[in-house]
């Protein structure tokens, strides 16, 4: 599914995030940006030691921000590192730090002038945001910041199951709809 906000285009697609050639693939981190399960272990894998020696240099990253590194031995230049929330109920602030996280990777995608971006479904694997919840917080976000951004012009979300795909087709149709 394909979507055109102020010529930008957002794409939902199944798949591993390690494998896009999009010039920045936008990493789900953790506060200490040294590494993890989910798709951060995938990412540092796939990247080589080097992700990780570059990480080491930049003395974390609180949550609902986001790093730049290159992106090594992976197909796209660069990782945006960003760091959502855990999920506890929802009235500890999740939604603002994962739309921040959004943001963040946004603003650094555009400040390096980056034409495509690829995003995971951020904190919505250990962290334990509810996948729908935490789709309306990414579509709402990206949105807002393509009013007033003329860049990325590709936002690709890389959803890892066929289920996270659905769930995020559905939101995306009602987000739409709205
Ligand atoms: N490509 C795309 N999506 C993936 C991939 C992949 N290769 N692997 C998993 N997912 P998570 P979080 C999906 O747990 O919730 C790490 O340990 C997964 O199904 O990777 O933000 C970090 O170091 C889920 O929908 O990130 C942090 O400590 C989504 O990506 C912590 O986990 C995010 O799952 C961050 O937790």
């Amino acid at each position: 599914m394909q979507i055109e906000i102020n010529r930008a285009v957002i794409e939902l697609a199944q798949g591993d995030i390690t494998e896009q050639d999009t010039d920045a693939i936008v990493n789900a981190a953790n506060e200490s940006l040294l590494g993890g399960g989910g798709v951060d272990g995938a990412i540092h894998r796939a990247a080589g030691p080097q992700l990780l020696a570059e990480c080491r240099t930049l003395g974390g990253c609180v949550t609902g921000d986001a790093k730049i590194t290159r992106g090594y031995k992976l197909r796209a230049k660069y990782v945006i590192h960003a760091v959502g929330p855990v999920y506890y109920d929802g009235t500890r602030g999740e939604a603002e730090l994962l739309a921040s996280a959004y943001r963040r990777a946004l603003d650094l995608a555009h400040a390096h002038q980056l034409a495509s971006v690829a995003f995971p479904a951020i904190s919505t694997g250990v962290y334990g945001y509810p996948m729908a919840a935490a789709a309306r917080v990414a579509f709402a976000t990206i949105r807002e910041f393509l009013q007033t951004h003329a860049a990325p012009t590709l936002l690709r979300m890389v959803l890892y199951d066929a289920r996270a795909l659905q769930t995020h087709e559905r939101v995306l149709q009602e987000f739409l709809a709205a």
